[in-house]
């Protein structure tokens, strides 16, 4: 299964699991009749509820938090140190450091199946440096944020012509902010 139809099936379930949680609450929360005893032990039951809902969120965190893309191929030397800066509207790629004020623009070429890491900034405002396939999948991604450098690792496992978007609403010509670079 592709993980893009994972993810949204992903989303759907927990969005009706909520979904349910919240009409449930709203369903207990209707004014009782004043004779009747409401629930019983109410604070008993909110604990056993906070404890499976903590009890919950820590399987799911767990599971999940591992796999972050942060501590992905921390423990390898990269084999290509790409350099990346992003200005309004548009990315400079380079194999050396960039400098604010020296425009560059290089033709990237990385290798396949080796690890790859891109140092991302950005000379004026927030930008996203977004990395997608020949089938515009995203692959991976990070931001771009003026004075600090985020160092995103991958290793791509098919070779082609992979695009670079924005994914940050970074000002009136944020969608013109494309680039590419060849994996070879
Ligand atoms: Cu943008």
């Amino acid at each position: 299964m592709k993980v893009q139809l994972f993810v949204l099936i992903l989303f759907f379930s927990s969005a009706s699991v909520i979904a349910l949680i919240a009409y449930y609450v709203f369903r207990s929360s209707q004014p009782t009749t004043t004779n009747k005893e409401s629930v019983k032990d109410p604070i008993k039951k909110r604990g056993i509820f906070l404890f499976i809902w903590f009890f919950i969120l820590a399987v799911i965190f767990s599971v999940t938090l591992p796999k972050s893309p942060y501590y992905i191929f921390t423990d390898e030397t990269p084999n290509q140190v790409v350099y990346v800066a992003a200005r309004q509207f548009f990315f400079m790629l380079a194999n050396e450091p960039i400098e604010p004020n020296v425009p560059k623009m290089e033709k990237i070429e990385v290798p396949v199946n080796k690890t790859v890491e891109f140092r991302v900034t950005s000379f004026d405002v927030n930008h996203g440096f977004a990395i997608y396939n020949e089938r515009s999948e995203l692959v991976t991604q990070t931001q771009a944020m003026p004075g600090y450098v985020n160092k995103l690792r991958w290793k791509f496992k098919e070779p082609g012509n992979y695009k670079i978007f924005c994914l940050e609403y970074c000002g009136a010509g944020h969608q013109l902010m494309q680039s590419s670079f060849v994996v070879k």
